[in-house]
């Protein structure tokens, strides 16, 4: 029996008790399999409200609801307004009657997506193996871990916990399991500033108590036909013969199988090759008019020219997302040659987009996305770009993007940060 510390990631064979002997923290965890187990699932503790308590500390220890605005729900609520009873989803006027002192803010979804950036990216640190689910959460497959780092994932994991606490300023919780589903269930036993492991040993006295809807794939809709079918737990699944869920249910059946049995057929499956880059705002109040939506739609520009140039790629096409009041979606693109990391060329093939869709509706949603990917060096050759093009403004932000092509981001980052300030009109 293995134990390890949670704030050091010291491990040690054999179980010793009291304080972790290197750091002497009492937090410490004990487990027959730490040392062989390697997948795990990351989710970030209550994330919107945590962005907004590291970033306004007389927030700290207060309730905390992220949501409101027209469509009237919780986001999210930090776990002391969770105390009270808020959930996500829940109608405001529910959260606010269950806990009348919590301070409610609108979400700020640019700074949600770039903590969720800066969380990956501290998880691909550890292993390409990183299967991102969504903003805040991701699978990470460490086999290779104890070979590349010198130490098993448990203790890996412990590090990166840390790394993410100190460099982006929210907690995690941790499951470490051998399998998917079992990672992720973990991480929900001990939130928030989990660390909980499933191993081999005990999955299925796990998962027997656990009902239906425990399992992927099970939603609402297959939850109550599987009710009316006699079956409450997983415990009632699991009881049945070999070969009894497939012929019930077919291929989600014969998965079913697997999973009530504690097998998860899945691997981490890494982010899929970067087809395209973008960037949206959902708004508060609908918007119709250009004068309106143009300055929404630069700020989209400069988000997917900041992440062209980090990730090293130009666009050669872009696509103009709008969604309606009515929820309609509407796409419109335009190839642009040469390929573009600027700024400044994306929002004038944007804009020409946005031209023709104006005046016919009222707009909830505002995005650019980048497809039609290329490699940097192809970006933005000067001598290929319309002269009416060559403003002074996208020379500038082309020749930074050359050397920073050429001699990395730090070089030109605070000349592009004031040049382009003071220079560009739409700022
Ligand atoms: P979750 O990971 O489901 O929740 P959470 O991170 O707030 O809390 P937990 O500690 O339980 O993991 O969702 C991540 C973010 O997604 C959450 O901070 C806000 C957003 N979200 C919504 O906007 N609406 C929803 O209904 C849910 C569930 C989440
Ligand atoms: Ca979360």
């Amino acid at each position: 029996m293995a134990i390890l510390c949670r704030d050091c990631g010291y491990l040690e064979p054999e179980i010793v008790e009291g304080r972790c002997p290197s750091c002497a923290s009492p937090r410490r965890i004990a487990h027959a399999e730490l040392s062989e187990l390697t997948i795990a699932h990351i989710d970030c503790d209550a994330f919107y409200a945590a962005v907004e308590k590291r970033d306004d500390p007389k927030l700290q220890g207060k309730p905390l609801i992220i949501g409101g605005g027209k469509r009237g729900v919780v986001a999210t609520a930090c776990y002391v307004a969770r105390r009270f009873g808020v959930k996500s989803a829940m109608p405001m006027f529910k959260a606010l009657s269950a806990c009348p002192e919590a301070i409610v803010l609108r979400p700020n979804m640019e700074k949600y997506a770039a903590a969720g950036r800066q969380v990956r990216e501290i998880l691909e640190t550890a292993t390409p193996l990183v299967e991102p689910l969504s903003i805040d959460e991701a699978f990470l497959d460490l086999t290779g871990s104890t070979r590349l780092h010198g130490k098993p994932p448990a203790a890996v994991l412990v590090g990166i916990a840390k790394t993410i606490e100190k460099e982006v300023g929210v907690t995690v919780s941790i499951g470490l399991s051998y399998a998917k589903f079992l990672a992720k269930l973990a991480s929900e036993i001990d939130k928030p500033r989990g660390f909980a492991v499933i191993g081999r040993s005990e999955a299925k006295v796990f998962l027997a108590k656990l009902p239906v809807s425990s399992l992927p794939g099970v939603g609402a809709k297959f939850t109550a036909k599987l009710k009316r079918d006699g079956f409450k737990t997983i415990a009632d699944l699991a009881r049945l013969p070999t070969g009894k869920l497939q012929k019930e249910y077919g291929a989600t059946g014969a998965r079913l199988e697997d999973f009530c049995n504690g097998r998860d057929p899945r691997s981490v499956n890494p982010s899929r090759k970067t087809k395209s880059i973008s960037s949206e705002i959902t708004l508060e109040t609908d918007l119709r008019d250009a004068d309106d939506l143009k300055p929404l739609l630069w700020r989209q520009a400069e988000r997917v020219s900041q992440r062209l140039k980090e990730k090293g790629f130009s666009a050669g096409t872009v696509v103009l997302k709008l969604k309606t009041d009515t929820f309609q979606i509407i796409t419109r693109q335009r190839p642009i040659s040469p390929p573009t990391q600027l700024a400044e060329r994306l929002y004038r093939a944007a804009e020409k987009l946005l031209q023709s869709e104006l005046g016919q509706n009222h707009y909830r949603l505002i995005g650019i996305s980048g497809t039609d990917l290329q490699p940097e060096q192809e970006a933005d050759a000067a001598d290929l770009i319309a002269k009416e093009e060559l403003t002074r403004t996208t020379k500038l932000e082309s020749a930074m993007s050359q050397i920073r092509a050429k001699a990395g981001d730090g070089a030109i980052y605070k000349g592009r940060a004031i040049s382009l300030k003071n220079l560009n009109p739409k700022t």
